[in-house]
């Protein structure tokens, strides 16, 4: 078995193991409205076993960086049907990351100036980026507890608004210091509601949220993303091995398409984050897993042969090479990516990196 080795993904046969990663690249048009730009870019990645959209806000106060895209109005499900026929038309499949990024906000980003919402009033470390620019994080507003039914709905309506749209599943964002993350883990959040304290009451609003979401897709097309040893966005956590054990073991009753793990990279060990690999969670996961980050067609292959993975996302690499599952079938060498222009522009360093056939043509 390798990364060429067809999959059953709930009702989809992937040809192929290569998932393309939810990737943030803030060139969503005005009113966060994805358009015909993002439709190319994702059309051209679609022989890709699965593409995962960029993390997408499912409400107005989910939104904590320019340029991203909705999936709340009528216009970003107009907008997002572009891309998903256009991914159709080249024969590859696409799920939507829901995304809300509780207190990795600002006022300048949120309706009416509002503070960003939180698990708990603590401020992340650094800086926000705003229209006009970087600016410290602000102290976020504790979510109430009779607030928790209402971001669950922003879920499943955002979840409703993926169906309508014709993606083909969704991936909830659980990873990376946005809000399902900053629930889970106790640096952030020292709620004394049932929504935090012990690791079951942190893992309540993840497990609700799925719930709600499974809902609308069914358990066949939902997957999950988690970063046990993440640190971007301050995150920390006292016990990662019992928050994430038991968050993972939990999700196995969902039966759900994958779980998508990212391992933990350098700047997470310098940070000192736990160093968790995916392999140890293996064992506990009774499903399809997905992993994620630096991995290279070896690694990915070698993975997946040894068992410790069923799926491996790539994200840098399908930035830079549109057509990266052949490419890595050939073993022919990588186009190199341009970090300057990963996140907001055009068309530069987005939809304009070659493929093999266009570099020899
Ligand atoms: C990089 C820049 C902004 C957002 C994530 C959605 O880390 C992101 C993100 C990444 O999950």
């Amino acid at each position: 078995m390798d990364l060429f080795t067809p999959i059953q993904l709930g009702p989809y046969t992937l040809p192929n193991r290569i998932v393309m990663a939810p990737l943030t690249r803030n060139r969503a048009g005005a009113r966060n409205v994805p358009g015909r730009l993002n439709a190319l870019y994702y059309a051209q990645r679609a022989s890709a076993g699965l593409i995962i959209s960029e993390a997408s806000q499912v409400s107005p106060q989910g939104l904590g960086y320019p340029g991203t895209p909705g999936i709340y109005s009528p216009e970003q499900l107009e907008g997002w049907k572009l891309v998903t026929d256009a991914v159709h038309q080249q024969g590859g499949r696409i799920f939507l990351q829901l995304w809300h990024v509780g207190r990795i906000s600002h006022p300048d980003l949120q309706p009416e100036g509002a503070l960003p919402v939180a698990p708990s009033a603590l401020a992340p470390q650094g800086e926000a980026a705003t229209y006009e620019g970087m600016k410290p994080f602000v102290t976020p507003r504790a979510l109430e507890t009779d607030e928790i039914p209402d971001i669950i709905e922003q879920y499943r309506k955002g979840a409703e608004n993926a169906l309508a749209a014709g993606f083909d599943g969704v991936e909830i964002h659980g990873a990376n210091g946005y809000l399902l993350d900053q629930f889970l883990r106790d640096g952030t959040n020292q709620r004394t509601d049932v929504y935090g304290g012990s690791i079951e009451n942190r893992a309540r609003l993840l497990l609700e949220v799925t719930e709600a979401v499974v809902g609308v897709w069914g358990n066949a097309r939902v997957g999950v993303r988690l970063s046990p040893s993440g640190t971007f966005n301050s995150m920390s956590d006292s016990d990662p091995k019992a928050t994430f054990g038991y968050v993972i073991e939990q999700l196995n009753r969902f039966d759900l398409a994958y779980l998508h793990l990212r391992e933990p990279d350098a700047a997470d060990i310098r940070h000192g984050g736990a160093p968790l690999p995916s392999s140890y969670f293996r064992p506990i996961y009774t499903g399809t897993l997905m992993v994620n980050t630096d991995y290279t067609l070896e690694t990915g292959n070698k993975a997946i042969a040894a068992g410790h993975a069923d799926l491996v996302a790539y994200g840098i690499l399908f930035i830079a090479n549109p057509d990266l599952p052949e490419r890595f079938r050939l073993g022919v060498p990588l186009n190199q990516p341009d970090p300057s222009t990963f996140y907001g522009g055009g068309e530069k360093g987005y939809i304009d990196y070659p493929t093999l056939k266009e570099r020899q043509a």
